[in-house]
Parts: C-alpha cells; sequence; structure tokens
C-alpha cells in the first residue's frame, strides 16, 4: 500500500511562524498545526500546498523549500512540510481552523502542537 501524503506549510512572515489551532475532527480539536491537507490524486505536493493554504486561510503563498523528513500520521498517512511565503493577503481561519497564531520564534513552542507536528516544527525551524 503506498502512503498518502498530507502536505504542511511551515508559512513565515517577518520571522514569525503561522500556528492553526484545529477545530475539527474531535480527536484533534483544539491542537495546532501547521495549515495544510491531503494531496489530492494526480495533484503536485507543492501544487496541493498552495491550494490548501488558499482554501484553508485566503492567503496567497509559495513554497520555498521542502524541510527534509517525513513524519507519519494516522495509518496510510504521511506528513510532509515546506517552508513557505506569504504573497498576498492576511490568514483567516476559513477551514477546519479556528484560530490562528504568528509565532515568534520564542513563542513557537507555547502551543501545544498535534503529536506529528511536533518534530515537523523542529526540523521546519532549523531550516529556516
Ligand atoms: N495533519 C497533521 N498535521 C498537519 C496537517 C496539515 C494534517 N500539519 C493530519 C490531520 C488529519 C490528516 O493529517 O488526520 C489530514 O489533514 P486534513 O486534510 O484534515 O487537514
Ligand atoms: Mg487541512
Amino acid at each position: 500500500m503506498t502512503e498518502r501524503i498530507v502536505v504542511g506549510a511551515a508559512l513565515y512572515d517577518d520571522g514569525r511562524l503561522l500556528a492553526a489551532r484545529r477545530s475539527a475532527p474531535p480527536e484533534l480539536a483544539g491542537r495546532w498545526e501547521l495549515p495544510g491537507g491531503k494531496v489530492e490524486p494526480g495533484e503536485h505536493p507543492e501544487e496541493a500546498l498552495v491550494r490548501e493554504l488558499r482554501e484553508e486561510l485566503g492567503v496567497a503563498a509559495e513554497p520555498v523549500a521542502r524541510v527534509p523528513g517525513e513524519w507519519p500520521l494516522k495509518p496510510g498517512y504521511v506528513l510532509r512540510v515546506w517552508t513557505a511565503k506569504l504573497l498576498s493577503g492576511a490568514p483567516e481561519p476559513l477551514e477546519d481552523h479556528d484560530e490562528l497564531r504568528w509565532l515568534s520564534p520564542d513563542e513557537v513552542w507555547s502551543v501545544e502542537w498535534l503529536d506529528a507536528d511536533v518534530p515537523a516544527v523542529a526540523a521546519a525551524i532549523e531550516c529556516h
């Protein structure tokens, strides 16, 4: 079985990293993540990243670099992360999130990240 890829964005603006608090599903609600979602069949991961940021946050953004590594999610799914740059718009929690927060470097560990996102965020910080 091939694993389904979920893309996450380490979206930076002015040195701060965007964290998004999930509102669904119930078992993940209240925990923070790098915004993103499942790559659709036939879609390139970077395209999925741009699409997810538009749908979830209402912004235009571009991937900058793949963050080395891959992190297991629920069975059959893995998380891959790209650093990304905000091009236009101000992120709003339009879909699946109920709060957004721009975290300065000393605030990055002040939110309760999803388990899978903890090592992904650590790796993203390393390569930013
Ligand atoms: N997930 C974990 N960390 C992330 C993202 C974007 C997603 N940074 C998990 C949550 C869901 C699954 O991946 O179980 C699919 O994500 P979505 O399509 O519900 O955003
Ligand atoms: Mg999502």
